[in-house]
């Protein structure tokens, strides 16, 4: 059975860095219909929305304290219907942000559970009594330190694998499940195409095993959840699962297991840092290690599931900068990027400023970083004496910031992103790295996409072609084919800033698809690649 989410292509928006539409200096909801020609130019179906919720901003909205109102700095409830009916009118779907492994603690249920060990809803979160007067165990939070917060009133520790504001519920707690199945449908009746699922991978935790990732409960919780809620209409669900294989991958969206469309695995966006350390322990991209990820997913997943295709998100920082060049190679590289990934099988999601090669912003002090995630590494790497170079390095590198600085929309001041103070500093590059300035540019990387994002509509080879790796080709040669009803397609794409050469007599070239360095050849026999050359061509 065919998806409308198997053939279209899902834009990312960051609300608080989008468009700021009333000079407060953070992205709101009437700054997004106010973009929403924008987006429908480039050709996307369907938005996944960063959460809008009601929230303290301790996570910037993943520490939610209401799943129905809206957060008062992005509008109200009567902008996120408008969102919904002015992006339907474009042929745009709404997918929501489902944030339900936590709550903010100023959510009602946390704010009840906090009054006492008998309170009603005290279930709805993990409790646990001291051990030899300390945490119950080695867990650890996301946001360093212990994932347990010492609750005075009632002498016990409550479990947060993310921030202290951020409380685990309970999913043990059939009550409480029931209630996130309610509130799904309350968005669900409201027209929404469906939801991407905050590190749904733990919800089968067992925090008194320190199992945290793949509990024994997590795929029955999901094949509830589907029941109860999406299970009888076609809406996307995207998991977002940071331990995913290919196999897990399989339990989650094999049809047949009426759980998820499709999850976001990781693998790939883990290869920069040391296996048995963290994000910010950084070693260089090994492209063939690059190549065998995406051979092993695109491969392994066969009929029994459905990948998701991506560089970049809230979380990551931007590809450009981290495996391509943001100097004066940013264009070929940034075209590189979308041609090598959105040829290959899958829904691809393409983040905001994406489209148009926007880059990380180093930062040089503490003051200048807003992340939770960074803001507590520094001090926490700071206390066990790294040098602070090193903990900037890092940042710089890996940090969320930046993805979250401003889209760039124009040369006015704050690239049109606010009349008012940007709540993060905008990338001072915006003169150069814009929209208005992409869409006057016909060899802008806005266009490649947006001929991408045309093509999968109209070619079915490229959502259900069979994904074949060329293997006779350099390291840092990413080469592979699709083939369906006796059509090929043949994508080449170097992943290094230095030539390659590649000789592959075996292909005629009938047409080219699209190709990042207009004025070469593609002789294929016996070719010399340009640093970052990519091209997708039409084989006999
Ligand atoms: O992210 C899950 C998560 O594990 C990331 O925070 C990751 O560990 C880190 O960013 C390394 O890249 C989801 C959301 O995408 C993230 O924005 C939230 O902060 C987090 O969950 C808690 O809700
Ligand atoms: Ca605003």
């Amino acid at each position: 059975m065919q998806h409308w989410w198997q053939t279209t292509v899902i834009y990312q928006i960051y609300p608080r860095s989008f468009q700021d539409s009333n000079g407060d200096g953070i992205g709101d909801l009437q700054g997004i219909i106010s973009r929403l020609d924008y987006l429908q130019k480039l050709g996307i179906g369907a938005i996944w929305l960063s959460p809008v919720y009601q929230s303290p901003n301790d996570d910037n909205g993943y520490d939610i304290s209401d799943y129905q109102a809206i957060m008062t700095e992005f509008g109200n409830m009567q902008d996120m219907d408008r969102l919904i009916a002015e992006a339907k009118k474009r042929d745009i779907r709404i997918v929501m942000d489902l944030v339900v492994n936590h709550t903010s603690d100023e959510h009602a249920w946390f704010v009840e559970a906090k009054k006492g060990k008998d309170n009603p809803k005290r279930d709805y979160y993990v409790w646990a009594d001291p051990v030899d007067g300390h945490e119950p165990n080695a867990l650890r939070s996301s946001f360093s330190g212990s994932a347990w917060q010492f609750d005075e009133a009632s002498g016990q520790y409550y479990l947060h694998l993310f921030s202290k504001k951020q409380p685990d519920l309970n999913w043990t707690n059939p009550e409480l499940r029931q209630a996130v199945y309610q509130m799904m449908n309350f968005w669900i009746d409201k027209g929404i195409g469906g939801f991407r699922m905050d590190v749904i991978d733990l919800i089968g935790k067992i925090p008194e095993q320190a199992i945290t990732g793949n509990g024994p409960q997590l795929h029955p919780y999901l094949q509830e959840m589907n029941q109860a809620t999406f299970g009888d209409k076609d809406l996307l669900t995207v998991g977002e699962t940071w331990s995913a294989t290919p196999e897990s991958a399989k339990l989650y969206s094999n049809p047949d297991r009426h759980e998820l469309s499709m999850v976001f695995q990781f693998e790939a966006m883990m290869l920069d840092q040391k296996p048995d350390g963290e994000k910010w322990d950084l070693v260089p991209l090994d492209v063939k290690k690059l190549k065998e990820v995406f051979i092993k997913w695109q491969t392994q997943l066969g009929d029994e599931g459905w990948n998701s295709l991506f560089w970049n998100n809230h979380d990551l920082p931007r590809i450009v900068s981290r495996f391509g060049d943001d100097g004066d190679l940013r264009e070929v590289s940034a075209k590189m990027f979308a041609i090598a990934l959105h040829f290959m099988k899958g829904t691809p999601y393409v983040y905001q400023g994406e489209e148009i090669g926007m880059t990380n912003h180093t930062v040089t002090d503490l003051d200048q970083i807003e992340d939770i995630e960074s803001r507590n590494m520094y001090q926490e790497r700071l206390a066990a004496g790294y040098a602070v170079d090193d903990i900037l390095q890092s940042i710089n590198a890996k940090g969320r910031d930046n993805a979250r600085t401003p889209m760039q929309w124009d040369e006015s001041a704050n690239a049109g992103f606010t009349t008012g103070t940007p709540w993060l500093a905008v990338n001072p590059n915006y003169p150069v790295i814009n929209v208005h300035d992409a869409l006057a540019d016909p060899e802008s990387i806005f266009y490649t996409y947006q001929q991408l994002i045309a093509m999968r509509k109209v070619n079915p080879i490229m959502v259900w072609g069979e994904f074949s790796a060329i293997e006779a080709v350099p390291d840092q040669v990413f080469a592979y084919t699709r083939q369906w009803e006796g059509k090929k397609w043949l994508v080449v794409a170097n992943f290094g800033k230095t030539e390659a050469h590649i000789a592959l007599p075996g292909y005629t070239v009938s047409d080219v698809l699209i190709q990042n360095y207009p004025d070469h050849a593609i002789t294929l026999a016996d070719q010399t690649l340009a640093p970052f050359e990519a091209f997708a061509v039409v084989v006999a």
